[in-house]
């Protein structure tokens, strides 16, 4: 790995990836915006490497590898402090790539795990005790298959007594149909990807206008001010995306947390630059306090309780 100065090497040897999945920046810039020390990159994802970790046999994507050491090397490249690694589907309910690159962190990385409704009381310890604090019920099609609600519903509730939360991930036109589902879910629940608005509709468009009134009804629900790249419809620089993103932390500022959603499986447009995400930050939450609130506070109090304030 090289250090341009500018620039670091993060490049990786690809695995037989889906040849229309565009694989991570190989060099992503070094951002002029400083996040403030113990920053959280609260979204983001490790897969494989293939050899060591195989993918799930029902995923519907193939990634290049996108191993620990280079989720860490990019976090330190970037500023930050932290990661909250996130369970993709391509490695369905097997957690084992994301836990041992938790093991590998040194304390600076926790889990969102993908659990099936009948995985044992003693697999539930071992994630815990693993840094897991969160499980992920994804409702994209696209990504996975239909499961039964009451499965869900049964792992809310043997979560539950983990004291961990619920990270949901859905286009913001299915949250009408979902709204009453999600809502009956207990506990905290995270939405990934600022409910995935269609941008094109505005600020006021019907979908963003649930995930809001839905944010405002119900403190239970948190948000994630990630992704624009998936979001944009101009592109890069994604300055048609900034206004969702701030509109969310000022209305919500102890709710809301960012990340890199490194690795960025399945794009197909552009690849992001991570450094440019980083430079994001200052447009999305102006004021040093949001800052510190968006990055800092509202991820420690939900991934590490236990530090928080200390
Ligand atoms: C993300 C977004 C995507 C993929 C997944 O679990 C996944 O496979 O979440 C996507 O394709 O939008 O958060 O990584």
């Amino acid at each position: 790995m090289t250090d341009t100065g500018t620039a670091r090497d993060l490049s990786v040897a690809m695995t037989a990836a889906d040849p229309d999945y565009l694989p991570f920046h190989p060099a992503p810039s070094k951002p002029a915006f400083r996040p403030p020390e113990g920053a959280v990159d609260a979204h983001c994802h490790v897969f494989g490497p293939v050899a060591t970790f195989p993918f799930s046999p029902r995923r519907k994507y193939t990634p290049v590898d996108a191993p620990a050491e280079t989720l860490f090397a990019l976090r330190d490249h970037l500023g930050l402090s932290r990661n909250v690694i996130v369970q993709a589907t391509c490695h369905g309910s097997d957690n084992s790539a994301m836990l041992d690159a938790i093991a590998r962190s040194g304390g600076r990385a926790r889990g969102v795990a993908v659990i099936d409704v009948d995985t044992s009381e003693a697999e539930l310890e071992r994630l815990h005790a693993g840094g897991v604090r969160g499980v992920r019920f994804n409702f994209l099609k696209r990504l996975v298959g239909d499961a039964p609600k009451g499965d869900y519903i049964r792992i809310a509730e043997r979560i539950a007594a983990l004291g961990w939360h619920i990270v949901v991930y859905f286009e913001s036109h299915e949250l009408a149909d979902l709204e009453p589902f999600i809502t009956s879910l207990p506990g905290t629940i995270v939405i990934d990807h600022m409910g995935r608005p269609e941008v094109e509709d505005g600020l006021d468009g019907a979908g963003f206008a649930a995930v809001q009134r839905l944010m405002a009804s119900d403190p239970r629900f948190w948000i994630k001010v990630s992704c624009p790249e998936r979001l944009t419809v101009a592109g890069p620089p994604y300055d048609d995306v900034v206004p969702f993103a701030r509109r969310l932390v000022e209305s919500f500022p102890d709710r809301v947390l960012w990340g890199t959603d490194w690795p960025h499986p399945n794009m197909k447009s552009h690849v992001p630059d991570e450094g440019h995400l980083v430079d994001m930050i200052p447009l999305i939450a102006p004021t040093e306090d949001l800052q510190r609130r968006l990055l800092i506070d509202n991820p420690m109090r939900l991934y590490w309780p236990e530090e928080e304030g200390a």
